[in-house]
């Protein structure tokens, strides 16, 4: 039975990751931080009558937290997908952003490298690591990278990581450049989900109006089930290596409130305000992706812009009340 652990278990992408693992028969190892309220919801269905599915306490920032899990799992995979992940947040705190997102990684890789060498290493690379304004689009593995935010800037430097241990240590250190991804376990506080939650809420007469910030920005939305696929597929290779991740399709924060409205029959002009607050230092104006090399291993996208959309309203309309 082979052994894989996950950092970031309880986010979106490291839940989907678990069960994905688990029904391949996979020994599953969580790795969660201690919060002062429950932060399981996304797993607990996981950790209830499963033998093969096991969490731990621990934080990326927390060195011996990390190699202690490593030495006691020695996992065939190492999943990081534990990160402070949002970009707006990270202008407010940027240091803690560097420390998990880039020192955690170097905890992870020194870990492996003196106490489980052989075990291979996937790092969650994310499309903020590009933002030249004027590049042109799509965005493939050779785009220059110059990010806006310190969570892009914390990503290129795990990036760089990941290949440094890759080349200088012959490390199975492979990596995935992944454009947004959403799901009914997105964060509330990213757009799509913001957006969702209150378009079921506006329609069932529990909410009364929508804040947005930048409605101009475009951005390449897949779903995150079959991303979670992709970072699978990355893994299993014979040899690590660099695949951007994305649907090829662009559309503006604007289209996607209009397609939520509209599915309910609302209009989103009567409801959306505008606040400088949500709108940040930097932006990334576009993100279009070109997935043609893992493509060529058979990976595909398959859910379309307008079903993601469907979808989330859907679930949020179920489920008004779940966080
Ligand atoms: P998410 O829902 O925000 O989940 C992030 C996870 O990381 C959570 O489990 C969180 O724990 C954990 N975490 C945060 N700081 C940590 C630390 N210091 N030590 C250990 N764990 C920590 O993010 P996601 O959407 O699933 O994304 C997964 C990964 O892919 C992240 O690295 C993200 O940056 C990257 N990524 C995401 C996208 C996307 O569109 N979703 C695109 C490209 C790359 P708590 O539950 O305790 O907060
Ligand atoms: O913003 C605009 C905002 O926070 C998307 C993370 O998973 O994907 C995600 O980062 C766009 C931006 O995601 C609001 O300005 C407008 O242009 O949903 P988001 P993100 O910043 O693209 C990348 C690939 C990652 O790696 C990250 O981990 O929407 N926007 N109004 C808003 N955004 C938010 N959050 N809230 C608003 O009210």
């Amino acid at each position: 039975m082979k052994k894989a652990i996950i950092s970031g278990v309880t986010g979106q992408d490291g839940s989907y990751l678990a069960e994905l693992l688990l029904s391949k028969g996979y020994e599953v190892h969580g790795i969660m931080r201690r919060l002062s309220s429950f932060a399981s919801a996304r797993i607990d269905h996981l950790i209830v009558g499963n033998p093969n599915f096991h969490t731990y306490h621990g934080d990326l920032t927390d060195s011996p937290s990390i190699s202690g899990i490593i030495s006691e799992v020695k996992p065939d995979e190492f999943y990081n997908l534990g990160a402070m992940s949002h970009v707006k947040v990270s202008f407010e705190v940027p240091q803690y952003t560097l420390e998990s997102n880039a020192v955690g990684v170097l905890n992870v890789l020194e870990a492996l490298r003196k106490l489980s060498p052989h075990t291979k290493f996937y790092q969650a690379s994310s499309s903020e690591m590009f933002g030249v304004p004027g590049t042109p689009a799509p965005y493939n593995e050779n785009t220059p990278m110059i990010p806006q935010s310190p969570y892009g800037l914390s990503k290129l430097a795990a990036f760089h990581l990941t290949r440094q241990y890759r080349d200088g240590y012959g490390m199975f250190a492979t990596t995935g450049i992944l454009f947004n991804h959403e799901s009914p376990r997105r964060g509330g506080t990213f757009v799509t989900k913001k957006v969702s939650k209150a378009v079921a809420k506006i329609k069932l007469g529990l909410q009364d109006s929508l804040v947005l910030g930048n409605l101009d920005a475009k951005r390449d939305w897949g779903w995150a089930p079959e991303f979670v696929e992709a970072i699978y597929l990355i893994m299993q290779q014979e040899k690590p290596d660099i695949y951007v991740v994305a649907t090829g399709e662009t559309h503006t924060i604007r289209e996607f409130v209009e397609e939520a409205f509209s599915y309910v029959g609302l209009e989103s002009k009567k409801f959306v305000r505008i606040d400088d607050k949500y709108k940040r230092p930097n932006e990334v104006p576009l993100l279009l992706g070109d997935a043609s090399k893992i493509e060529k291993l058979g990976w595909k996208p398959k859910m379309k812009f307008h079903e993601i959309v469907r979808a989330m309203v859907d679930y949020d309309l179920a489920h008004p009340n779940e966080n």
